[in-house]
């Protein structure tokens, strides 16, 4: 009989099929499923298939042939069943199941996890928390725990569900500090989350958070460390999507008296939440709000309106209480709030052409007054200054007799709305950093002995235009995928040395060119940029030059798709550069890069803000004095990677566990899973290299005391007495299991795919069986 395979496909990402033709270096396919049409593939598109009905697999490398088809088989398989989570060895794959299953996160099923290994439940993100509870116990050692995946695929959620399994289970003794460790979330989320088109809470920035424990491995504190929270949506939401969700729930929830103190109405009433967005759809991240997402579409905006301003006023009363436990008195609040309501105002000022100055400048548009009025209240800055400081900047002259003197340059429209937004956005950054301080002080942790860090990092990411975002945020992922390649595949071939296996060694694509490309110190791109930052006249279009002109003779490098064409032509308004990553090539517009790279504010608005009354934005901006001083430059990207580098630098000292979650739809609804969706994200993630890897390898392995603890029930007692080691070679001799599919290490037996469920199943089977083992086993005793 013809062999089934799996042959690719560009929806389903594999089907079923029999050969039914066999070519040079191609094979006719005709699939199972005559829905499905005819095709010739090449064989590197055309995999073995061992499909048994109904049956799944908990870690996808009890798989009888590994590979991305049966991967991928596995998971939707699994799915659908509503088994979300899978191991790969001990990688988690969770699945996003966009709804609640039931009891699947209940306290019984913490209980059920605590203290065992992994395997002996199903997989869960639970069973990977325990694990680096026990590694950091019994190897002495902290731990890291990565979440990945791609926006909307639940990396959130699961960083939660990790929180919660830890703070539960080695709660304090003294203390709530594991309620306040919970507490930082719906802060952080009202702050840092929104709604996007491909999350209604998306998380806008990265953290690694750490729980600290005692040396009695009790919860003891924490640490929040952040990254890159998105700024321009500050200023721009686009198209269907909605800014943070505090404005939105000061909105809705902030009570009467606070709403009118701040000149807070609604939503349409202020520019900078002003977007084509439905933003009558809720973003809340729990179950009983993502129903209320799906009630409303078929509602009227009158309904989905009351939706929403129901959870916007939950979601802020929450926050409000949220905060108070973590120790904001009424007056710090109010002052948080304050600041928020700010930032709006401020993004209401608008300017209109001045006909009183001959120089072109601009002045604040007379219907604008009030606004203008109103963030100078709200920031406690004299309001004229503010004016004076949003339409000219200060500067020293350079000419001649005038050298050094101070002069006032009028700013046309357009850079006083950059002047405006440069300000509001560097308000509500510092306010955020702020915040994320203030919750770190909730949570000391002096007595620490060792923590376990989870990290929740936007994946991989490229859409249709690319900017500065997810350049930065994809030289992140280059760091990790490196770190990953480092942690699984260095460490796998590493194991079959110590365990003396004889393993051809497997090669892998290390990134490190293309970390070079980005990081390198005297020519990497983002040097590149802050040279060009401080040149008098920095160009966008000059830079882009100098990156090709550098790194031209780079593989990772290249011309953008749309320039490729006009090669010999100048570069285009929407022009950059391309970058060939671990999981693909994106292309880069440059247009916004030097903008995107600069933290300072031009001094004249440094100058004013610093000058406020408010205790709060005094805070804000204090740090900022010594560092920033006269600085026209600071640089966001050298920030970003010098965080980068001493977050690596933790992973590297630290254990490590990966959790790899999937979207499997990008309609956000349960019960629909889109294969070459599903496919290219665990492409993406590394996973079906790590199967690969396996495949040639033994992926299975168990110590010897494990295996002789979990069959020995089984045997009579006179075999139960039986070292583990010599237990386990008269079982493996017995069973006439063959050479190739098994491997005695030092201190554990190694399978090949599929082969440890095929031994367990012989232990597990039927007593005739068994006696006729243990009569061999007693035969190759004597
Ligand atoms: P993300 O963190 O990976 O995206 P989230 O964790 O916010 O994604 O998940 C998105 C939504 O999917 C949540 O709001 C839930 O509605 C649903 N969801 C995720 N995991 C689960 C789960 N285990 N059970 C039930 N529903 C779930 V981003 O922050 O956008 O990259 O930047
Ligand atoms: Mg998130």
């Amino acid at each position: 009989m013809e062999e089934t395979v799996w042959a690719r496909d560009h929806t389903e990402g594999f089907v079923l099929g029999k050969i039914t033709e066999l070519l040079d270096d191609e094979a006719e396919v005709t699939p199972l499923e005559s829905r499905y049409p005819k095709r010739i593939l090449p064989f590197s598109d055309i995999f073995r298939a061992y499909v048994e009905k109904d049956k799944d697999y908990d870690d996808n490398c009890e798989m009888m042939f590994l590979n991305e088809a049966s991967l991928l088989h596995n998971i939707r398989n699994r799915y659908y069943k509503n088994k979300i989570y899978s191991y790969v060895a001990n990688i988690l794959i969770a699945v996003n199941p966009y709804k609640e299953i039931l009891s699947l996160y209940s306290p019984e099923t913490i209980k059920s996890y605590r203290g065992k290994s992994l395997g002996e439940k199903p997989p869960h993100v639970f069973a990977i928390a325990d694990k680096a509870h026990r590694d950091m116990r019994v190897l002495k050692q902290s731990q890291s725990i990565i979440v990945s995946g791609e926006s909307g695929a639940g990396k959130t959620e699961s960083t939660k569900h990790l929180l919660k399994f830890l703070c539960d289970s080695w709660g304090a003794d003294s203390g709530p500090i594991e309620q306040k460790i919970l507490d930082a979330n719906p802060v952080l989320e009202a702050f840092g989350n929104a709604k996007t088109t491909r999350n209604n809470n998306s998380s806008r920035f990265g953290k690694f958070i750490e729980v600290h424990f005692d040396k009695n491995f009790k919860v003891a504190g924490g640490h929040i460390s952040h990254y890159l929270l998105e700024k321009s949506r500050i200023c721009s939401p686009q198209g269907d999507e909605r800014s943070y969700h505090i404005f939105y729930m000061m909105m809705a929830g902030a009570p009467e008296g606070l709403r009118q103190q701040l000149g807070l109405t609604k939503p349409d009433d202020y520019n900078y939440l002003k977007s084509a967005c439905t933003r009558y759809f809720t973003t809340s991240a729990s179950e009983k709000k993502l129903s209320t997402v799906q009630k409303s579409a078929d509602q009227s905006k009158q309904g989905q309106l009351r939706d929403i301003l129901l959870d916007d006023i939950e979601d802020f009363l929450a926050l409000d209480q949220a905060l108070s436990r973590l120790g904001m008195s009424d007056g710090e609040r109010l002052q948080i709030y304050v600041t928020v309501a700010a930032v709006l105002h401020l993004g209401n000022i608008e300017f209109e052409d001045n006909p009183e100055d001959t120089r072109g400048g601009c002045r604040v548009a007379t219907s604008k007054e009030r606004s203008l009025l109103m963030a100078a209240k709200l920031l406690e800055i004299d309001p004229s200054e503010l004016r004076q400081a949003l339409v000219a900047r200060v500067m020293q002259s350079s000419r001649g007799g005038l050298k050094g003197t101070v002069i006032m340059v009028p700013l046309k429209i357009y850079e006083a709305n950059n002047a405006r937004d440069a300000l509001a956005k560097a308000i509500y950054s510092n306010l955020f950093d702020y915040i994320v301080n203030r919750i770190n002080q909730s949570i000391p942790f002096q007595t620490s002995s060792y923590y376990i860090g989870v990290l929740d990092i936007a994946g991989f990411e490229f859409f249709t235009v690319n900017s500065f975002e997810q350049f930065c945020i994809n030289y992140c992922n280059e760091k990790l995928q490196q770190f990953f390649n480092e942690r699984i595949l260095k460490y796998e071939q590493e194991l079959y040395k110590r365990e003396g296996l004889n393993v051809p060694e497997i090669t892998f694509v290390d990134n490190q060119d293309c970390i070079d490309v980005i990081e390198t110190k005297n020519k990497g791109i983002l040097t590149l940029l802050d040279e060009e930052s401080k040149l008098p006249k920095p160009s966008y279009t000059h830079f882009t030059e100098e990156v090709h002109k550098t790194w031209s003779k780079e593989y990772r490098l290249g011309l953008p798709r749309s320039s490729k064409l006009k090669a010999h032509r100048s570069l285009r308004d929407d022009e950059g550069f391309l970058v060939r990553h671990f999981a693909g090539a994106v292309c880069y517009q440059t247009k916004h890069f030097i903008d995107k790279n600069n933290d300072a504010l031009h001094a004249s608005l440094e100058g004013i803000i610093q000058d406020s009354k408010n205790k709060l934005i005094q805070t804000l901006f204090s740090t900022s004095v010594a560092q920033k001083g006269k600085l026209t430059f600071i640089s966001v990207g050298n920030k970003f990677k010098t965080q980068l580098a001493e977050l690596m630098e933790k992973l590297r000292s630290n254990g490590t566990n990966f959790i790899r979650c999937v979207k499997p739809n990008n309609k956000m609804i349960d019960q629909q899973f889109d294969g070459s969706l599903s496919l290219m994200q665990l492409k993406c993630s590394g996973m079906t290299t790590v199967l690969e890897l396996m495949e040639h390898g033994f992926p299975s392995r168990t110590p010897f005391a494990d295996l002789h603890a979990m069959y020995k029930d089984y045997l009579p007692n006179e075999l139960k007495v039986l070292s583990p080691k010599t237990f386990c070679e008269a079982m493996f001799h017995s069973l006439k299991l063959q050479d190739k599919d098994f491997k005695f290490g030092v201190t554990r037996v190694f399978f090949r795919p599929g082969k440890f469920a095929e031994f367990d199943k012989i232990m597990r089977s039927d007593p005739e069986n068994l006696k006729s083992i243990v009569a061999n086993v007693k035969k190759w005793l004597v």
